[in-house]
């Protein structure tokens, strides 16, 4: 009995004060896109305590940390990107006692939370600008303000830049009679960092949340946060087909990417860093969101980022890539993470197409998969792991600004609504989204067949296999071990993974037809392997022995090879 209580103590003690540096090394992170994943007040829109009461399924999937896409109180012209108050939540999505339940429940489940910043800009709504407006000190600073070009006696914009949403990236205010800088919509003017008021009031956002017992900070399109100090025009691109307002028209050396970001994010590096020293608490997990060069993108690991986006899967790889041209972009990226850091792999997200419209259903399981088994971080969009898709959206219904300023005939081009449909948890009314029939945005009418409570138990199904690879993701040989990809032929890709006794050896098939190869000549042999997961019809079974003879890799899928003890439990039950 004594004895039993010291035991018992001990673990206390070192719970209470332990603190784990490496905790992010080796993790799944789950996106949730807030509005569309659980409403929890039947009003349609997805909220806080919605989340809340689904925090369960985070778990279940292995995810070690959630991150919420932006909640703040906003006006909702972009969807909570643009923010009016950033310490306070959105009605539509709760209060921040929600939020505070949301944490303390996340925290029994050792979830980890991850907030959105969106530092860019704020609201037209928020009090800084209205202040800012009538050049309220400190406030007259906070924002990016010029003078007219004045031409022929006519008033233009100070110069060329143009908006994201297209059209001038200035605004007119005639109360200040001076243009504002606006990189998104008219709506959402840009602050001012080079303001040293308005750098503190950001870090006082930070700390605000840290407060409130967040974990980390996914910073939204951080290469915008900065522009040129002297306003120069932008030069034209030499790309056809694209009307003349259009974002795309121009290059942007003056708009993105400046030398000042890395500088201010190294500053929040070191704050949150402060935070965790002196509370005792994990590291603070950054995120950098940067659409930019690959050079630009590794330099934001020596500023501090643990996580900067590599969206390769998202904007260099398709469904056309080649096996040959995966292995390269691959072993590019792990060869330039810097020593002590690790690579991460963004499988699809809030702004894009969904993965398994951009690649195909099969092939999107190989792309999740190879997440999985890669080193570091796999970043995962809600309804991925049950293999959601795209919605066919009429202009009529499309809300998302992107796409209405896109006009009639190119929104489809530019709308980011056919990824953002509510999740699709069972077979009921709304696809389990909401008890409301009409939703914010329509749900997927494919949710009768396709939805979560379908997919459960089923071990062939999209949902099994995600729990299937993600088991593996938690071992020792992904996290640690030596990392071979190679072309077993032009139309394979094969990634063995080793550590100690252990080996996962994974056959990639590129191709839209089966392919049947000599097992003896792609095996590592002698062999101990047994079949783990199976992307794609097959007679293969999970736990069988293939020694010799001949392989068959399902069509635009792949067969991972494992030692038998990185069978998961479930297998049993096969
Ligand atoms: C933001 O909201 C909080 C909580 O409601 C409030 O205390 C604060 O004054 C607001 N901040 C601004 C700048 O309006
Ligand atoms: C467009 O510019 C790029 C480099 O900026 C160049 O490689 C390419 O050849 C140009 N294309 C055309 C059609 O001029
Ligand atoms: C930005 O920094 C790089 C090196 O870090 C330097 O080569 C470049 O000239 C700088 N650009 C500007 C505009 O200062
Ligand atoms: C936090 O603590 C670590 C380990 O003690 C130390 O190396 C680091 O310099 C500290 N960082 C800050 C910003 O205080
Ligand atoms: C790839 O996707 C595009 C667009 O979805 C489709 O048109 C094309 O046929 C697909 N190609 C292959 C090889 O699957
Ligand atoms: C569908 O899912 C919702 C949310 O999880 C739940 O409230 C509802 O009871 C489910 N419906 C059925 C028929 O299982
Ligand atoms: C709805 O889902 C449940 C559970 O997955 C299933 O038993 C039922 O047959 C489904 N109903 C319809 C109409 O598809
Ligand atoms: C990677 O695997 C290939 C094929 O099995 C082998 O020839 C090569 O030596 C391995 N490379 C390393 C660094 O282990
Ligand atoms: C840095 C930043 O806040 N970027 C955001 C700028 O605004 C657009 C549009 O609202 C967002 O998509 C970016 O994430």
């Amino acid at each position: 009995m004594f004895w039993l209580t010291l035991v018992t103590c001990f673990l206390f003690v070192s719970w209470g004060t332990a603190v784990d540096v490496n905790w992010y090394k080796n993790i799944i992170v789950y996106q949730i896109y807030p509005r569309s994943f659980k409403d929890g007040n039947g009003d349609g829109i997805g909220d806080l305590n919605g989340i809340t009461s689904k925090l369960e399924h985070v778990a279940d999937i292995g995810a070690k940390a959630l991150w919420l896409s932006p909640i703040y109180k906003s006006p909702q012209v972009d969807f909570g990107y643009d923010i009016s108050n950033f310490t306070d939540v959105d009605p539509n999505y709760g209060t921040l006692a929600d939020f505070d339940r949301l944490i303390a429940k996340a925290r029994r489940l050792k979830l980890k939370v991850i907030m959105d910043f969106v530092p860019n800009h704020s609201s037209n709504q928020h009090p800084w600008f209205q202040k800012s407006i009538r050049k309220v000190k400190p406030y007259d600073q906070y924002y990016v303000w010029r003078d007219a070009k004045i031409v022929n006696g006519k008033r233009q914009p100070p110069n060329n830049w143009l908006s994201n949403f297209g059209g001038s990236a200035w605004q007119w205010n005639d109360v200040r009679k001076q243009y504002y800088l606006h990189q998104f919509a008219t709506a959402q003017p840009d602050l001012n960092y080079r303001n040293t008021a308005l750098n503190q009031e950001m870090k006082n956002v930070l700390t605000f949340w840290m407060n409130r017992g967040v974990d980390g900070f996914r910073i939204a399109a951080i290469n915008f946060m900065f522009e040129d100090a002297k306003f120069r025009d932008e030069r034209r691109s030499n790309k056809t087909g694209i009307p003349k307002d259009d974002y795309d028209s121009l290059v942007h050396i003056y708009t993105k990417d400046q030398n000042e970001t890395y500088v201010t994010l190294k500053s929040w590096r070191k704050l949150m860093d402060e935070y965790s020293n002196r509370t005792k608490s994990d590291p603070k997990l950054i995120l950098t969101e940067a659409y930019t060069t690959h050079d630009l993108t590794i330099k934001y690991y020596n500023a501090g980022s643990n996580v900067p986006f590599n969206f390769m899967f998202i904007n260099q790889l398709n469904n056309e890539s080649s096996a040959m041209d995966f292995k390269r972009l691959i072993d590019k990226w792990v060869r330039t993470v810097p020593k002590g850091s690790v690579p991460n792999w963004v499988v699809g997200n809030h702004d894009n197409h969904r993965v398994a419209t951009r690649f195909g259903r099969g092939r999107a399981d190989d792309v999740i998969l190879m997440s999985m088994i890669m080193p570091g971080i796999s970043v995962i969009y809600n309804g991925d792991e049950i293999g959601m898709v795209d919605r066919k959206f009429t202009y009529a219904e499309t809300v998302d600004p992107a796409g209405c300023s896109a006009g009639r005939n190119r929104y489809h081009l530019k709308s980011r609504d056919p990824a953002r449909t509510p999740y699709q948890w069972n077979n009921s009314t709304s696809a389990g989204f909401s008890t409301k029939a009409k939703t914010w945005l329509p749900v997927h009418s494919d949710y009768k067949t396709l939805n979560l409570e379908a997919q459960r138990d089923i071990y062939i199904t999209q949902y099994e296999k995600f729990k299937k690879s993600m088991m593996v993701k938690k071992r020792a040989v992904v996290a640690h071990g030596s990392l071979n990809i190679t072309l077993c032929d032009s139309r394979i890709l094969c990634v063995m993974r080793a550590y100690g006794r252990d080996r996962i050896f994974v056959l990639f098939g590129f191709i839209d037809v089966p392919i049947t190869i000599d097992a003896e000549t792609v095996l590592p042999f002698p062999s101990d392997l047994v079949v783990h997961t199976v992307i794609g019809d097959s007679e293969l079974r999970p736990g069988t022995f293939v020694l010799s003879g001949s392989i068959t890799i399902p069509a635009s899928g792949a067969i991972m090879f494992a030692t038998p003890n990185l069978l998961s439990s479930n297998d049993e039950n096969l």
